[in-house]
């Protein structure tokens, strides 16, 4: 009987069975301290495995990330919680809108919101996302107009792509948002050297890049590490780890890895490992690797530890391959629940006050859905017009083109 066997990756349970965690170390805020910005690959494994808390189970902000925030205003803790909240309220009237058939497609980043919200809020004017289709959340908080947001979503004449993308592909260049490719990997190659050119043009600008745990497995994320190892340029490179790819368990891309931080180790950048359900630490860790690239300190990497709350997108249905159950398990909880938590501690916030402000929210989005959809959706279609093919390409219109636009009539 050989002694080889092939090892086949298998989710801790299954659609019939109970959500089991076991596997998660929990280990308590302040176990791991702030690193010098200018840390090396090396001391960095503690990090890598490791996990950064600030809030505690009870929503106490505690250890030293949280005294390296400085003390917070409750203006600051608020902004945070409305931007997840009206986060949540675009996700969830989208979803309902996709399933009306008013739009082709939608996909929700609940329980995931607090990373793109935290992380946003720490960027500077002129830095640039390079996101996947699951980092809306960095357009909330970058205070992009919903007008433009749902406009997309809809490919009306709101759209700033004109209905060029598939909904959710969005570009927002003036809000440091690099156009979304469907090609998962492809952007982080690209805020690779989005970063090389920031250096070479001496501007002070960083660029990030985000990957989900899934295609972490393609060729670019390993691409773009070996090129920000070799370059040393100024990016944050963003792995969202939310435990799922479609159906497919993080396990199989993660291998025997530990962490997807501890993969940038052996490419010599230093790594380090969040909460990212918890508000505080997302706003703590985005600070000091941004800081560290602006700095000068080269590339970082953070995993991003969440749970994909919802379904992967309107065409897929979790309950065909997990437990029913397992986002209420999730260990680390919800960002907003947590958030809301620690502000009551705090006597910033009441639950009175939390309902009001998410009444508010839904009723702003409801606002300027219905004012969207006037300009067209799915089942009442305001097409834009044959001549916008022509635009968007050329600064100066070739001639041949200009001839075709000619001959069709516009
Ligand atoms: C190069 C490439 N391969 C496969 C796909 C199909 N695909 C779309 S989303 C997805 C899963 C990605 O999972 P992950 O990176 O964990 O991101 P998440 O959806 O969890 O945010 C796959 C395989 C694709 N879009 N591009
Ligand atoms: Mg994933």
């Amino acid at each position: 009987m050989s002694k080889v066997t092939l090892s086949y990756p298998h989710p801790p349970a299954r659609p019939d069975q109970a959500p089991d965690f076991s596997r998660i170390d929990r280990s308590a805020p302040g176990a791991l301290d702030v690193p010098p910005l200018d840390i090396t690959a090396q001391d960095c494994w503690p990090y890598a495995v490791g996990l950064i808390r600030v809030l505690d189970d009870d929503g106490q902000a505690a250890g030293p990330w949280a005294d390296y925030l400085g003390d917070l205003t409750a203006d600051r803790l608020k902004q945070g919680l409305r931007d997840m909240l009206r986060m949540r309220a675009v996700d969830q009237r989208m979803q309902n809108a996709q399933r009306q058939g008013k739009t082709s497609f939608y996909l929700q980043c609940t329980g995931e919101e607090a990373i793109g919200c935290g992380f946003q809020r720490q960027l500077g004017e002129g830095d640039m996302n390079f996101p996947t289709y699951r980092q809306q959340s960095l357009l909330i908080a970058a205070d992009y107009p919903l007008e433009s947001l749902l406009g997309q979503l809809y490919s009306n004449d709101l759209d700033p792509l004109q209905g060029r993308q598939l909904p959710i592909m969005h570009s927002a260049r003036d809000y440091g948002f690099f156009s979304i490719s469907g090609n998962l990997g492809t952007q982080y190659v690209q805020a690779v050297g989005w970063a090389m050119a920031c250096a070479l043009r001496g501007n002070d600008k960083i660029a990030a890049g985000w990957i989900g745990d899934g295609a972490t497995a393609s060729n670019d994320f390993h691409s773009a590490l070996l090129s920000a190892s070799v370059y040393q340029p100024p990016v944050v490179l963003n792995v969202v780890n939310n435990q799922w790819a479609i159906s497919t368990y993080t396990g199989v891309a993660a291998g025997r890895s530990q962490t997807y931080a501890a993969r940038a180790l052996g490419y010599g950048i230093p790594a380090i490992r969040v909460d990212g359900n918890d508000y505080l630490a997302v706003l703590a860790v985005s600070k000091w690797a941004i800081e560290r690239a602006r700095g000068g300190h080269g590339p970082v990497i953070i995993e991003w530890f969440t749970y994909r709350a919802a379904a992967h997108s309107t065409s897929d249905d979790p309950s065909a391959y997990r437990a029913k159950d397992e986002a209420a398990a999730w260990p680390f909880g919800d960002p907003v629940e947590r958030l809301k938590a620690h502000m009551i501690l705090r006597g910033d916030w009441t639950e009175d006050r939390h309902e009001q402000t998410w009444a508010e929210l839904l009723a702003e989005v409801a606002e300027v859905q219905k004012r969207v959809e006037a300009h067209g959706t799915f089942v009442n279609p305001k097409p834009v017009s044959p001549a916008a093919i022509f635009t968007g390409v050329y600064a100066d219109m070739p001639e041949h083109l200009r001839r075709q636009r000619q001959e069709m009539g516009y």
